[in-house]
């Protein structure tokens, strides 16, 4: 059986709902500290599991027979910035229990997301390379960074099966994103089609590395599919989706709502994602397990268009 751990932040819905479709309801258990998300509800297991609570997880681990582990519960960029000490204790100590566990249990597989964001002011703005100089400069990075060697670790000393993905920043409209720098993405389709105007916390040619979610996913099942033969990268695999800035994806908005109006109030922020490169080079991901993304800026803000009014 599968667990996803933090089942209902804004990859753990849509990663939890795509597990379930594959390998059937009753074999993924959602977990998450906070109570079931509305799209969860009825779809399968949920139980309550703390991931900084080793001893709890590990008798859920034994109890749920549980094979392969699904870890998204993390403080992200702009929220770790405001409390350094429990991101960084979140990000690696949850990560240390479920490697820990998964090694005890002698567990299948296991998937950890990293993230662009290990990448610092040091690193290739464009087309970053899979492997290049790394100095990241938030925490999240920081623990993003120092956990890719922990897996990287755990599979050459113990063979354990981990696996990793450095998303961009993840559209969605399922699921909100939390504490973000590149949540604007998100946020502003809400606010195009809820007020027909968004203040942008990023100046308007903040180009980052971004990506939607239904590609996040794939390529999330799409690595954890491949025969282990084919994985040369146990750190963590740069994806690229699509890079943008706040004014293109404003004029792409403004094609379907024409009366959209963008203005910018950079903040706390801004200073994240200058620090992160613009592009990613995912070469080694498309050569070792076929990654290869479906959607641009022109289709990613018609789904989201699309769905957010079916939504309102
Ligand atoms: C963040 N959405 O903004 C996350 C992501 C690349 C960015 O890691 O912190």
């Amino acid at each position: 059986k599968i667990l996803v751990i933090g089942a209902s932040g804004q990859i753990g819905v849509e990663l939890t709902l795509a597990l379930r479709k594959i390998y059937g309801n009753n074999n993924v258990i959602a977990s998450d500290l906070r109570e079931e998300n509305e799209l969860l509800k009825g779809t399968g297991p949920y139980v309550s599991i703390d991931v900084m609570n080793k001893e709890m997880l590990h008798v859920q681990v034994i109890r749920q027979n549980i094979t392969q582990i699904y870890l998204l519960a993390a403080i992200l960029s702009a929220t770790g910035e405001k409390n350094p000490t429990l991101a960084w204790n979140l990000n690696m100590q949850g990560l240390l229990n479920v490697l820990d566990i998964a090694r005890e249990e002698n567990l299948k597989k296991v998937y950890w997301p990293s993230s662009i964001a290990v990448f610092g002011p040091t690193s290739p703005k464009q087309n970053c390379p899979q492997q290049t100089v790394i100095e990241p400069i938030t925490v999240y990075g920081i623990s993003k960074y120092a956990g890719e060697f922990w897996c990287n670790y755990y599979y050459q000393r113990f063979g354990l099966d981990v696996r990793s993905l450095r998303y961009p920043g993840l559209i969605s409209y399922k699921s909100a994103p939390g504490g973000g720098t590149t949540d604007y993405a998100v946020e502003i389709f809400n606010e195009a089609i809820e007020n027909k105007t968004y203040q942008c916390f990023l100046s308007e040619n903040t180009y980052l590395p971004m990506m939607y979610m239904t590609d996040a996913i794939n390529a999330t099942i799409n690595l954890m599919e491949a025969p282990a033969d084919n994985i040369s990268v146990r750190t963590s695999y740069n994806v690229a989706g699509v890079s943008f800035s706040p004014k293109e994806i404003a004029a792409e908005i403004q094609t379907h709502i024409p009366d959209f109006t963008i203005s910018y109030k950079p903040d706390s922020r801004q200073n994240i994602a200058d620090s992160w490169p613009q592009s990613i080079d995912d070469t080694v991901a498309r050569n070792d397990w076929g990654w290869q993304p479906a959607f641009n800026l022109q289709k990613l803000t018609i789904e989201m268009l699309d769905n957010l009014k079916l939504s309102l």
